[in-house]
């Protein structure tokens, strides 16, 4: 079940500034060629600190302050359609919840446009991939992350920490660890049991000084290109908590000299201007643990970058 969501009225109206929130509007099927929201208020299989479930209305408010046009990427969204298909409510038991994603997001992804989802925490990546290789079949996957995320379950429950390990075991050559990708890995987050496991399998690691060594756009395009070889989609999945400390703390489990928010941009930009990339999950931004509100204001704005890198997909088709 979905529930629709409002937006806040603009705090003015100015002809020549159509803010960003005035592109979207409420809508209960996928609106084709396009860029559509949904949000899943869901934390209840994390394995941190709770907060996450209250990130799809905070980052909805946070894009209010944004406008249309970016002066550096020189590229304007105003004739841009969103479509925001409200929130999906679901019960807190973590089997039944990503059960009930399966079932609703299936028929929310389609091939000519590009879903946001709003998370929740990390579990959600599983139904989600899960759905997105029933409609695609070999897919790859980039994941924006500073931790491994390959648990396996914990007291039989898959939980924020073991999405991508459990995606690759239950979906086997569909997806395949050689079209698996992360990038921002770094710091004193991981164990060296599940760095082993990551080389093991054949993942492809790019640390945070990789992103600056190759550039943002750069390593960006060398992940795609793993990532969409062989397969017929690429899911991304942006941990938020990827970013560095300074500019996102309101996450479970924060991270010191992660992404810096226009690396975050420049990668995000790159991939959603790509045409093998259908579904985005942004995750783990928990509001509560966040006073100054600044990430939800970044999560946002990656919300606007997406839609640009969507809007220069359609200018290159
Ligand atoms: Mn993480």
């Amino acid at each position: 079940m979905r529930r629709p969501v409002s937006y806040p009225e603009p705090s003015y109206n100015d002809i020549k500034d159509k803010r960003f929130i005035s592109l979207i509007t409420a809508a209960e099927k996928t609106l084709q060629g396009s860029i559509n929201l949904v949000g899943i208020p869901y934390d209840g299989a994390i394995l941190g600190r709770k907060g996450s479930a209250q990130a799809p209305a905070a980052i909805r408010n946070a894009l209010r302050f944004n406008s249309n046009y970016d002066a550096q990427l020189g590229l304007d969204l105003t004739d841009l359609h969103i479509a925001d298909l409200g929130d999906i409510v679901l019960p807190d038991e973590v089997f039944s919840a990503h059960e009930q994603i399966r079932k609703e997001i299936i028929q929310l992804i389609k091939k000519d446009s590009l879903l946001l989802v709003l998370g929740g925490d990390n579990s959600l990546s599983l139904p989600l991939i899960q759905s997105y290789s029933e409609i695609f079949g070999n897919i790859g996957l980039i994941v924006l992350d500073s931790h491994f995320d390959l648990r396996d379950e914990i007291n039989g429950k898959p939980t924020s920490g073991s999405s991508y390990n459990l995606a690759m075991k239950n979906l086997g050559y569909r997806l395949s660890p050689s079209r698996v990708v992360y990038i921002g890995l770094h710091g004193f987050l991981n164990s060296v049991e599940y760095a082993r496991e990551a080389r093991k399998k054949g993942i492809t690691i790019f640390t945070e000084q990789d992103v600056k060594g190759y550039g943002a756009t750069t390593l960006a395009k060398r992940a795609y290109d793993i990532a969409s070889h062989d397969s017929n989609a690429v899911y991304l999945s942006i941990d938020m908590d990827s970013v560095d400390l300074s500019y996102v703390s309101g996450v479970s489990a924060p991270s010191p000299a992660g992404l810096t928010a226009l690396e975050l941009y420049d990668i995000s930009f790159y991939l959603a201007s790509r045409k093998k990339i259908f579904c985005v999950d942004i995750v783990e931004t928990s509001p509560p643990l966040d006073p100054t509100s600044k990430s939800e204001i970044v999560a946002a704005n990656l919300i606007c970058y997406l839609s640009a890198g969507f809007k220069a997909r359609l200018k290159l088709l």
